[in-house]
């Protein structure tokens, strides 16, 4: 055992991205500046060295300065692109991301990509310049109210109210955003990055999370050696703090199973033994089924989002009797959603270091079946690969037709080999749609801070840009978005942002000729009356990738599916960016909302020809 723990957990400290890197020294001591100065000057404090956004006068004067400062610009095709290029560039790198744009327009542009960040906890700058202050209210251009806008959808909003602050609130934005790890907001009017100002620059303010209270981590640690059948959750709060060697340690000691929350597949090395694979939305069934018979759950670093649990495949899964002991960095989350026993406010890596100093020297009581725990861990997740292997295409009446003179691929066999050719140390973001969603049974990783799906806000056109700035983040390792081909009419774009600034990477593109995860509910619930889900009359998206100056593939055949992946992951170190265009039969996997939705009610006669007949 002890081999063990150390063969996968040192893998995993070396492998770790977010090492602490030595932030430059930016001028000291208190001195004449100008604003802009002192703005750029807060960046090259903060470790900055790439700003993703669209060239704006607003902040010229500071733009002016970036090259000397050593600050990359990335001019991106739009802001929302641009947006969550930082948030994928803050994913990969546990640092900041950060974006800029005009005032107004090109501001309002960055709602989306911020939403997303907030809700993927990413530490994003969004630095929104806005109109002058000598004329804010009298409705000049370009001009809208910044602040109330990003409200809800940000940690923390520093306003410069003059110009003298604009170092201090710099600052405290950067360290706001990664003390509550969230996007944070720049309000800067326009006029104040002009002028003359005293001031010095300060040095970012680090503060360590502990593991949380010792009475709680005692009685965390009480149940936990009591536990008969205990169950480990690793959420993206291990992905955060960099606790995965911590987590195998303690999962380790106790022969736990382990789960990844839902979308955080990176979370725990999918070749461990213990490994059980993601819960939620198209997770694996052996996950389902080993967490439905814990007595103990030891969430780690999950805030246990309401979506992330909801019963699949027709299971019921979550152990409702179960005792649930609830890790988060954030204090708001704990016990919000699920009924827990213990709740920890702290860190997922000291947490998990500290329980398992204080279950080291215990005798535990799942030490006895041991060996009926592991075999029942093999045996469910034996049973869930020869199930995926089986599952070539899906079987409800509607795929089974539309797919039956179709000499396209099925989805899921296409996945499959995709998941084969993966080449080793890939980073894959997702989108939102019905093959991304089945692509989560399919995605494994062994390696954190690898998977981009859009998280909890869920909106089509976030992984296309979010791999291209995870890609400036790490260059060499291979960066690949997986995309629907509705979602990829939102986000192509960027394309021209691949090439233009030489940033290489592969996007799979799955056409199936349809918004499919809409039109499955139009399917399951509304009698095939399809209202503005056909993609019909697209065009060659391999061609368009091609006239935009990028590689572009028309993929049809199984056979060519993992050569293609290889090949293109292989042209990135050549700086190809290479589009796939997976051609895929319209059949669908289980909706996403089945939770949400009914057969619709109809109390109007005009209406009455739609009221459901199933009933
Ligand atoms: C910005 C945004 N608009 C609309 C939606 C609603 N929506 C969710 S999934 C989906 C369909 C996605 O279609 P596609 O990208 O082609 O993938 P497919 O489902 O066909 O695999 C839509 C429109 C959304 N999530 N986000
Ligand atoms: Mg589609």
């Amino acid at each position: 055992m002890k081999n063990l723990t150390s063969r996968f957990a040192t893998e995993c400290e070396e492998n770790a991205v977010n090492k602490p890197v030595e932030l430059p020294m930016p001028v000291t001591g208190k001195q004449k500046m100008t604003p802009s100065e002192a703005f750029v000057e807060t960046l090259v404090a903060n470790g900055v060295k790439d700003v993703f956004g669209i060239v704006g006068s607003a902040y010229m004067d500071a733009l002016d300065l970036f090259p000397l400062a050593g600050i990359r610009f990335i001019s991106v095709a739009h802001e929302q692109g641009g947006g969550h290029m930082a948030d994928g560039y803050a994913r990969v790198s546990g640092r900041h991301g950060v974006c800029i744009a005009q005032n107004g327009p090109g501001v309002t542009n960055f709602v989306t990509s911020t939403a997303a960040a907030f809700w993927a906890h990413s530490p994003v700058v969004v630095i929104t310049p806005e109109t002058g202050s000598a004329t804010l209210g009298l409705g000049g251009f370009q001009e809208t109210e910044q602040l109330p806008i990003f409200s809800k959808i940000t940690k923390f909003q520093a306003n410069v109210n003059n110009r003298t602050r604009m170092a201090e609130l710099t600052g405290r934005a950067f360290d706001r955003a990664m003390l509550e790890l969230g996007p944070t907001q720049l309000n800067i009017p326009r006029d104040f990055f002009y002028g003359d100002i005293e001031c010095e620059i300060a040095r970012p303010i680090v503060i360590e999370r502990g593991a949380g209270g010792e009475k709680s981590l005692d009685d965390a640690a009480d149940l936990l050696a009591s536990a008969a059948f205990p169950v480990i959750l690793c959420g993206g709060g291990v992905i955060m703090a960099d606790g995965q060697a911590e987590a195998i340690a303690l999962a380790e000691l106790l022969q736990a199973p382990v789960a990844n929350s839902y979308l955080h597949n990176d979370s725990f090395p999918a070749k461990h033994p213990l490994w059980i694979g993601p819960l939620g939305y198209q997770g694996s069934k052996a996950a389902m089924k080993l967490i439905a018979k814990a007595d103990v759950v030891l969430a780690l670093g999950t805030r246990l989002g309401p979506f992330g649990t909801l019963p699949q495949y027709g299971m019921e899964y979550w152990p409702k009797d179960a005792k649930i002991i609830q890790v988060d960095a954030d204090a708001k989350m704990l016990g919000l959603v699920k009924t827990i026993s213990v709740g920890i406010c702290g860190d997922a890596k000291a947490a998990a270091l500290a329980l398992t100093a204080r279950l080291k020297t215990r005798s535990l009581a799942c030490s006895a079946n041991k060996s009926a725990r592991l075999a029942e861990v093999a045996a469910a997740k034996g049973a869930w690969e020869a199930e995926l292997d089986g599952w070539a295409h899906e079987k409800d009446k509607w795929s089974l037709e539309v797919s039956r003179n179709s000499t396209y691929m099925h989805p899921r066999q296409m996945l499959r080999e995709l998941e084969k050719a993966m080449p080793e140390g890939a980073m894959v973001s997702t989108d939102i749609g019905n093959i991304c969603s089945v692509s989560n049974s399919y995605l494994r990783f062994d390696r954190p801070r690898s998977m981009f799906a859009a998280m909890s806000f869920g909106n089509c056109g976030y992984a296309f840009p979010t791999i291209v700035g995870a890609k400036v983040a790490a260059p060499a390792r291979p960066a690949i978005a997986y995309v629907g081909d509705g979602a990829w009419g939102m986000s192509f774009g960027e394309i021209q942002t691949c090439v233009r600034e030489n940033i290489p990477v592969t996007a799979v593109v799955f056409n199936n000729g349809q918004w499919g995860a809409e039109k499955k509910n139009h399917v399951d619930f509304y009698e095939n009356r399809f209202v503005g889900v056909n993609l019909d009359r697209q065009p060659s998206w391999a061609k368009v990738a091609q006239a935009m100056g990028a590689e572009g593939r028309t993929i049809d055949k199984l056979a060519d599916v993992g050569p293609a992946l290889r090949a293109a992951a292989k042209a990135q170190g050549e700086g190809k960016t290479t589009i796939l265009e997976m051609m895929v039969t319209r059949e669908l996997g289980d909706p996403f909302r089945r939770d949400a939705l009914a057969l619709p009610t109809r109390h109007l006669a005009k209406y009455q020809s739609t009221a459901a007949k199933r009933g």
